[in-house]
């Protein structure tokens, strides 16, 4: 299903609304890395993300060792952005602890 990437404004925009990712991949992609009490949380995070990003059918990038979680977005089908990720990154904004 194809979708449109963002433009520069929106790109702009999301970094400013959600000020805890920064913009990786020349802008096609936005990146946060979180830090939990221990592994036990951030697996348990990890699960509550998976579930929203099924629902949301956006899924994440990302990479985990032990209490550190490092997610990155994008949107395949757009090359870039888009407002799926803006939606994702509210979404796990919202689920930190
Ligand atoms: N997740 N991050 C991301 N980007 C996508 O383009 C994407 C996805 N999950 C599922 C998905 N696309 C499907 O809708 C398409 O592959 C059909």
């Amino acid at each position: 299903m194809s979708i449109a990437e963002l433009t520069a404004d929106e790109r702009d925009a999301l970094v400013t609304t959600h000020p805890k990712w920064t913009l990786s991949r020349e802008g096609k992609a936005i990146d946060r890395t979180i830090q939990f009490a221990d592994f036990n949380e951030a697996f348990g995070f990890m699960t509550r993300v998976a579930l929203i990003a099924d629902k949301h059918d956006h899924h994440p990038e990302w990479f985990n060792v032990y209490n550190k979680v490092e997610i990155t977005l994008t949107t395949h089908d757009a090359g870039g952005l888009s407002v799926r990720d803006v939606a994702m990154a509210a979404a796990i904004d919202a689920m930190v602890p």
